[in-house]
């Protein structure tokens, strides 16, 4: 059993559209566990570091100055190979090619604009997770997560 835990972020567009609870049930119904949860606004040192791989790129400015712009929600997620499984239920990055049933395929409309980050690996996860939470600041569901997988 690989059990993972990953970052996901409801970005400022989910949650000044009233989509937390859309975009959350996705993946408690996937049977993927939330450990930590909270809302939080990135200043522009976070966001620069979250998003360090995309430095230099020509997006990067309006990148940060959106993911800085309103209060976001950061989850920290728990399932077996759910790095993966969680980018599955989020979709491609362009929403114009993200699968329908999918949450960017069925509620987004622009890259810009995507409204959900999800870890892309074991590294970046780990990495990321750093960012937005504290050792201590995790619960333990291990009883849920076992009753998911095996049930
Ligand atoms: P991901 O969120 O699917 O992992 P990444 O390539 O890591 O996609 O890009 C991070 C975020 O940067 C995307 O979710 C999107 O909001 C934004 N982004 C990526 N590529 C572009 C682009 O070409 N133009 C504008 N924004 C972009
Ligand atoms: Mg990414």
């Amino acid at each position: 059993m690989t059990i993972e835990r990953t970052l996901i972020l409801c970005k400022p567009d989910a949650v000044s559209r009233g989509l937390i609870g859309d975009i959350t049930a996705r993946f408690e119904r996937r049977g993927y566990i939330i450990v930590a949860m909270k809302m939080l606004q990135l200043d522009g040192d976070r966001a620069r570091a979250h998003y360090a791989e995309h430095d230099g790129k020509p997006f990067f400015s309006e990148l940060v100055d959106f993911i800085t712009s309103g209060p976001l929600v950061a989850l920290a997620i728990e399932g077996e190979n759910v790095i993966e499984g969680c980018r599955q239920i989020i979709g491609a990055t362009n929403p114009l090619t993200a699968a329908p049933g999918s949450i960017r395929g069925d509620l987004a409309q622009t890259i810009g604009r995507n409204l959900v980050h999800g870890s892309d690996s074991k590294g970046s996860a780990e990495r990321e997770l750093k960012i937005f939470f504290d050792a201590n600041e995790f619960v333990s569901r291990r009883h849920d997560l076992e009753r998911w997988i095996k049930g």
